[in-house]
């Protein structure tokens, strides 16, 4: 084992020979470094247990199910697609191996930098032990610390490299559905919206797009004119945003599988021929993004895309998801041959049953085709984590050379690293109120790993969602940088205007109320892609006591707000704790509400067309008037709102909000003041730095829950 240091709070530790994944961004300063806890090796693989206290909690481990305390339950890290996020699921299609160990005294964050499988057992098994399985001998392992929960976080931040950040239309409202299959589908779903005065910066495009599931490729029949089309969207300030899988369709004649085969861009089977594996398009083969040339080629391909005005791709199934491979496809048609005019008993019938029932994305298919590595030769198995990640690496540098602007780019497989290059839609939920609530437990993990350009299938994507589900999950999602109502074919239609007028009321004005603290949600992007840390955060990493432990159903945004979504049917409100006195906004009115609640546990009436937050004493938050897209927000009149008892300032942070100018001096900032005076007058001042900022209104609850105003020409 080698040790050295990578920040003044972060040390590493390297064991074997393990292979570069891209992941760490800073050099490393070996030294004589002490691991202040046995790592064990038994047949290949290695392991760390930690002893868990009664106090103790774990936090972190990206997209998974379970609690924003990971303790209690067993998960893995090996991206997966499984369409079905059941209780009992482990794994999904992320693999975050970054964890903090918190008691009530020290915390320590812990980055595994592996890109096989890893399980979890904390305290699920052994109630009082936390242990990790490295499924192999070569890895480094990370130790950050910090003084806080949230400066830990920062501190990792740090080692890996900035987020990815969207342009600003990326922070609209998306609508998408697999099934809308026809430019007349898509004209429909763009006119509703503009008919029935719901914003809309974009529509998605799933699969029904291609010409027989072949990635840069368009129907000609569904899409006869698909370049005007675009543009005409776009225009009103809708932009489509096409699906790429990963999955190559092998046809001869289509050039990328030509171009893929005489390239040698293909991952290999064991006799080194292209392995066949079966996605949407059939039989495929699958670019081998762990090499360079092949990410630069494929990467290439997007142009395809851009040529047609596409500004923002999704890349799918890049696990990657395999419905079947050839060997298993092949095994399953000899037995059932074997079983013909077979008398089957129970078991042997099972066993037929499994041959198809469980073919798809079996370990097996991933042992069966390799990469090579600096003159290393890998199953995919061995380096499984590192696919999709470099998928959307080559997609990223792909879109940007050839767009020449910001992208917006989501991954559905996930690893950290890639938080550098894309967002991620966290997959295929249901339409289950126990996956709004996930939804809500989700973002803070997601935050700590890097990835802020993130958002669930609004609605769910699987089964049927209600009018109420889909407005109680809008009431949260309008708070997520990436939102999108998207669902699956074959399900009941979950547009925001499917579910009669009362709801199309409700969801028309949850999406404008997102458009009016865009710029708000943007400014906060901005600074976290300065300053790393996070937008979603648990209350305990803010407040201490059992209660904010407990109230995982609440998360607070940013410094300024705490959101507590109504997360189950029929109710007509929620228990809400408030760790201090915070001011409840009700946004839902023309009129924006403020009223301050009592510290403690309070029950908070939220009805179906409430939007209710709260805003933290001292902190005053921006936003603006609505528009149909982005590309209309007016920023010269500016609102901002308040509980201030002393005083409080927010800067906002904005941008040209396309360009990359913003990595070198293009942010412009403007600071809004508030003093609440003696003699309850208020002091207001605006030093602005934006180039349209002319006016700006301050409605501020004070201490003594008055409310004043004041109103500034800048
Ligand atoms: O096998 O493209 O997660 O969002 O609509 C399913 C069809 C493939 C999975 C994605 C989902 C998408 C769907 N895809």
């Amino acid at each position: 084992m080698k040790a050295f240091k990578l920040t003044e709070n972060v040390k590493g530790y390297q064991f074997g020979n393990p292979v570069d994944t891209g992941i760490i961004q800073l050099e490393k300063e070996f030294g004589e470094y002490v691991l202040p806890f046995e790592v064990k090796k038994k047949d290949g693989h290695s392991f760390i247990a930690f002893p868990l206290t009664d106090a103790d909690r774990v936090f972190g481990l990206g997209p998974n199910l379970g609690g924003i305390n990971k303790r209690g339950r067993q998960y893995e890290s090996y991206c997966t697609d499984d369409p079905i996020h059941h209780e009992d699921k482990t794994t999904l299609y992320g693999a975050h191996n970054f964890f903090i160990l918190e008691d009530d005294d020290v915390a320590t964050g812990f980055f595994i930098d592996f890109p096989s499988r890893i399980r979890y057992d904390v305290g699920f098994t052994d109630l009082d032990s936390f242990s990790i399985d490295i499924f192999g001998e070569d890895f480094g392992l990370y130790i950050i610390e910090g003084e806080s929960m949230k400066e830990i976080v920062v501190n990792f931040h740090e080692i890996i490299g900035k987020p990815y950040m969207p342009p600003k239309w990326g922070l609209g409202f998306f609508q998408s559905r697999w099934g809308y299959e026809t430019e007349n589908d898509i004209m429909k779903v763009y006119r509703t919206f503009r008919e029935k005065d719901i914003p809309l910066d974009g529509i998605y495009l799933d699969l029904d797009y291609m010409e027989n599931f072949k990635d840069f490729s368009v129907s000609d029949d569904r899409f006869p004119n698909f370049r005007e089309f675009a543009e005409t969207l776009k225009e009103d300030g809708v932009r489509l945003i096409p699906i790429i899988d990963a999955g190559v369709k092998i046809e001869e004649g289509y050039d990328v599988y030509d171009e893929g085969i005489e390239g040698g861009h293909f991952v290999l089977d064991e006799t080194g021929k292209p392995y066949v594996a079966a996605v949407w398009p059939g039989k495929v083969h699958f670019p081998d993004f762990l090499q360079e040339k092949t990410r630069k080629w494929f990467g290439d391909k997007y142009k395809f895309l851009t040529d047609l005005g596409i500004e923002g791709v999704w890349n799918d199934m890049n696990e990657p998801a395999i419905f079947y491979d050839k060997i298993s496809l092949q095994e399953g048609i000899d037995a059932a041959i074997a079983a013909k005019g077979e008398n089957l008993g129970v078991l042997p019938f099972f066993a037929l049953r499994d041959k198809f029932q469980n073919i798809g994305n079996k370990n097996e298919y991933y042992q069966r085709f390799y990469h090579e590595i600096e003159g290393r030769k890998f199953t995919n198995e061995e380096v499984h984590n590192l696919y999709g990640y470099n998928m959307t690496v080559s997609a990223s540098e792909g879109l940007k050379k050839h767009l020449g602007k910001r992208h917006v780019l989501i991954s559905r497989a996930s690893s950290i690293g890639m938080h550098r290059y894309s967002g991620i839609w966290t997959g295929d939920n249901s339409s289950w109120w126990s996956h709004l609530e996930l939804n809500v437990k989700m973002l803070p993990s997601l935050n700590m790993s890097g990835f802020y350009y993130v958002g669930a299938d609004t609605g769910g994507f699987g089964g049927n969602a209600s009018g109420e589900l889909l407005t109680r999950w809008m009431q949260l999602s309008i708070f997520t940088p990436l939102l999108r109502n998207h669902s699956a074919i074959g399900c009941a239609f979950q547009e925001p205007y499917s579910f009669g007028d009362k709801v199309t009321g409700y969801n028309r004005e949850l999406i404008k109320a997102r458009y009016m603290i865009l710029p708000y949600l943007y400014s906060e992007m901005l600074k976290t892609h300065e300053d790393g840390g996070m937008m979603f955060i648990p209350l305990s990493f803010e407040f201490f006591g059992n209660e904010a432990l407990i109230a995982e159903d609440q998360i607070l945004f940013g410094e300024e707000l705490m959101l507590a979504p109504v997360v189950r049917s029929n109710a007509k409100g929620r228990h809400v704790y408030l760790p201090e006195e915070m001011a409840l906004i009700d946004f839902s009115r023309e009129k924006v509400m403020m009223k301050i609640m009592k510290d403690g546990v309070q029950y908070l009436p939220y009805e179906l067309d409430d939007l209710k937050f709260f805003l933290r004493r001292n902190r005053i938050m921006p936003y603006v008037m609505p528009s149909a897209s982005v590309k209309d927000l007016d920023m010269t009149e500016i609102h901002i709102i308040g509980f201030v008892d002393t005083e409080a300032s927010y800067t906002l942070y904005d941008d040209d909000g396309e360009s990359y100018d913003y990595e070198e001096g293009g942010i412009n900032r403007t600071k809004f003041s508030v003093r609440v005076l003696e003699d309850g007058d208020l002091d207001v001042r605006v030093e602005s730095g934006h180039p349209v900022i002319r006016r700006v209104f301050f409605t501020i609850i004070s201490g003594n829950e008055e409310i004043l105003m004041k109103e500034v020409e800048v």
